[in-house]
């Protein structure tokens, strides 16, 4: 079914990935958008929701998890990627997404981030950028742009902000893209290429905090965004990919930046070779006693 039918329907929202709690976002949080999105994708997708997880850090926009009607694991600031790891690792077969904010992903989280970009393990990873710290009232966040004034920087930010999309690239993720929750459609059809992909996908979400950033509004975006689509863009040129991604100011490029088809942890990490490894019981205990006495 194409995504754009699939953002239609009614019916994944009510059986599949519906839970009877509603995010406490502010009215117009680019966050609805994402859910909404989400949910369509992993409907179209055929995902089981007993077979996936969806792990979120802390944040406005980690409170998805309460949304969706996945399992869930709602982890400290900045340890969603880590903890994805850890459970793809040991099931494999499960479809994992590590989701958080700009602060959580690439501030307190960003060394994880960067790791796990190249890892190429077969999950995928979003970081929706608001480009501030919304659940503690809009302080400067890591992807603040300069200038921007906040509690904690009354002055403006005088650091450069961070760019996801050129530190995902440079680590090594294979699949690299940015959307944006004023495009549904567009936001749809991205995360369905990431989801699919097989491989590290990485995604940034643009995203409105329509309460505190007053400066990355919907009308900031509406004049800046353009498809790389309209360019033409080799998405398999790790060149180009850096040359688009470093792209910020009166254009700002989205849609997929990178793609690339390699072996997956999968296929290089010996001890999934059989398989996940919590379906493979272990056959014969091995003991372990003249390790430990060694150690003694
Ligand atoms: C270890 C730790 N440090 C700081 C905090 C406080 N804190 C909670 S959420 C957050 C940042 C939220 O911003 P972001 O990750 O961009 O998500 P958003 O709320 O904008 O969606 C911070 C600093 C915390 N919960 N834990
Ligand atoms: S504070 Fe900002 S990010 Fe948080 S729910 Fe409100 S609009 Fe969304």
């Amino acid at each position: 079914m194409a995504i754009s039918e699939a953002l239609q329907l009614k019916k994944f929202e009510k059986i599949l990935f519906k839970t009877d709690i509603r995010p406490l976002w502010c009215p117009g949080c680019g966050d609805f958008a994402t859910l909404k999105a989400m949910k369509a994708v992993m409907y179209n997708l055929q995902w089981d929701p007993t077979q996936t997880l969806f792990v979120a850090g802390i944040g406005c926009s980690s409170k998805m998890n309460d949304a969706l009607g996945t399992y869930g694991l709602h982890v400290i600031h900045g340890r969603a990627v880590p903890a994805a790891i850890g459970a793809k690792l040991s099931n494999y077969d499960l479809n994992v997404v590590a989701y958080g904010g700009d602060g959580d992903m690439t501030g307190i989280g960003g060394n994880h981030l960067a790791h796990a970009c190249r890892r190429n393990i077969d999950m995928t990873i979003i970081v929706t950028n608001n480009k501030t710290y919304g659940l503690t009232t809009g302080q400067a966040s890591p992807t603040s742009d300069l200038g921007y004034k906040t509690k904690t920087s009354p002055f403006g930010v005088i650091d450069k902000p961070v760019n996801p999309i050129l530190n995902a690239i440079a680590s090594g993720a294979t699949f690299v893209a940015r959307t944006s929750t004023s495009d549904s459609k567009h936001l749809a059809y991205v995360l369905e290429e990431a989801m699919k992909h097989k491989g590290t996908s990485f995604i940034e979400i643009l995203q409105f905090c329509i309460t505190f950033n007053r400066i990355n509004t919907p009308d900031y975006y509406s004049t800046r965004l353009f498809d790389l689509k309209e360019l033409n863009h080799n998405i398999s040129s790790k060149t180009n990919a850096l040359a688009m991604a470093d792209l910020w100011g009166d254009k700002i490029p989205m849609g997929v930046f990178y793609k690339e088809d390699i072996p997956d942890y999968k296929e290089v990490y010996p001890q999934l070779k059989d398989g996940s490894i919590v379906k493979n019981r272990v056959k014969k205990p091995r003991d372990v006693s003249k390790i430990f006495e060694s150690l003694m």
